[in-house]
């Protein structure tokens, strides 16, 4: 299991943390997402999941996402 934070721009509100939550919660391997728009940062647990992936899913639900940081669990 391994933890990445992914840095984002363009989420505003909690609305905004829901959808990026929800996208990236869909994604086979993630075990958790959350997502903070006042740190700009969402927090995905997963079994295995791609930097690329989890850019995708954050461009699906309308964001972008600039940088990755990844915590081994
Ligand atoms: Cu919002």
């Amino acid at each position: 299991m391994s933890k990445t934070v992914i840095e984002i721009t363009g989420m505003t509100c909690s609305h905004c943390e829901q959808s990026v939550a929800k996208e990236l919660s869909g994604l086979s391997g993630v075990v958790s997402a959350s997502a903070d728009h006042a740190t700009g940062t969402a927090t995905v647990e997963a079994t295995a999941v791609s930097e690329q992936e989890l850019a995708d899913a954050v461009e699906e639900a309308g964001y972008k996402a600039v940088g990755f940081q990844t915590l081994d669990a």
